[in-house]
């Protein structure tokens, strides 16, 4: 079995993606990285590898000494923390990019995951149903540095029949680890405070409509791509995905019916704007007819999962 490696492993993707890759290629096949000293308790069965994706030598000298077939390029600075540092933001989410596809275009890498999200849209794209191809112009530094990847990717598959594979994530809610800094955190956020104190304050208005995803299916479709026959995958800029669409008022709506009292409250900041420019829901028809995608979770099989895992002591 070739060797996989996960860079950006500790965050909100990257443990549940290392815990399910470790599944199925066996726990030495597949390398955690990530520029934190030290990985999760839960991620301590394999292989730990402190690395700086921007560090280009040192991250070129580990995946070609160590044979590294496929990988997984999480890191990346998310739509929010992005906003407070741009020059950073774009750096990082775009050197890293080019490190890995470049190690591929050599013959190093056979294989690459890349995510792209729904801020790659913007206020002059449809909102509902969100086709795979239509206007783009993102108003976020996330959002333009996520296009531009995109634009990237398919270029080097074009060019240099590098075979790189991606997917536009939207909102991803998870128990095992905390969301990242982005602009749907909030409703990762609203199941801890649940849970703690009954009540919840909201940065998105009550009715704001986002394209969420609960992280099962989302790591699923990850690797259902990342299997799917080269000839299968038409899109080599990023797939359109959904799971499901809601507000933070339908979010509460839920949870209230699971736990009587609950009660939300609203104080927009500086993410209403962002969440305003994304869509309220995504058409994902290219991503089922091309390999077979198909959501299991819906929002309320979602809500139950999540008031029943969260560990309140994550967030303290
Ligand atoms: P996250 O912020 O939870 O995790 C990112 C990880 O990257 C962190 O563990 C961080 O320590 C690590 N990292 C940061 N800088 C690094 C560097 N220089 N070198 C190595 N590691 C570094 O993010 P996430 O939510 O897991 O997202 C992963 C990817 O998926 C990102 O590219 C993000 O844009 C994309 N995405 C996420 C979502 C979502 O809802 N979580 C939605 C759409 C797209
Ligand atoms: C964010 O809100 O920045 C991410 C995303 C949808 O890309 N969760």
């Amino acid at each position: 079995m070739s060797k996989t490696i996960i860079i950006g492993a500790c965050g909100q993707i990257g443990t549940e993606l290392t815990l399910e890759l470790r599944k199925r290629k066996g726990v030495d096949n597949v390398i955690a990285a990530d520029l934190k000293e030290e990985c999760p308790d839960i991620l301590k069965d394999g292989i730990y590898v402190k690395m700086d994706i921007l560090n280009r030598e040192m991250v070129r000298e580990y995946i070609i000494d160590h044979q590294i077939k496929e990988v997984y390029l999480l890191a990346a600075l998310l739509s929010a923390t992005a906003e407070k540092n741009p020059d950073f933001a774009w750096k990082l989410n775009m050197e890293g990019l080019f490190t890995i596809l470049d190690l591929a275009k050599e013959g190093h890498i056979t294989k690459i995951f890349w995510p792209s999200s729904i801020a790659v849209f913007g206020p002059t794209t449809p909102r509902d149903n969100t086709p795979q191809y239509t206007v783009m112009e993102p108003t976020t530094v996330y959002g333009i540095s996520k296009q531009a990847g995109e634009r990237w990717c398919e270029y080097y598959f074009n060019k240099f029949g590098v075979d790189v594979r991606s997917i536009r994530y939207p909102g991803l809610i998870s128990y095992t680890s905390l969301p990242g800094g982005g602009t749907t955190d909030y409703a990762v956020d609203i199941f801890y405070k649940a849970k703690a104190e009954n009540s919840f304050n909201c940065f998105l208005s009550a009715d704001t409509e986002l394209p969420m995803m609960y992280m099962e299916d989302a790591i699923r479709a990850t690797i259902e791509l990342m299997e799917a026959p080269s000839q299968k995958v038409k899109i080599r800029s990023s797939y359109n995905l959904s799971g499901c669409s809601f507000t933070p008022a339908q979010l509460a709506k839920e949870i209230e019916t699971l736990q009587p009292g609950f009660t939300i409250s609203y104080s927009p900041d500086f993410r209403q704007q962002i969440a305003d420019s994304w869509p309220n829901s995504i058409d994902d028809s290219r991503a089922r007819e091309d390999w077979g995608w198909q959501e299991k979770y819906g929002v309320k099989e979602m809500v139950k999962i999540m008031l029943e895992n969260v560990n309140v002591n994550l967030m303290a």
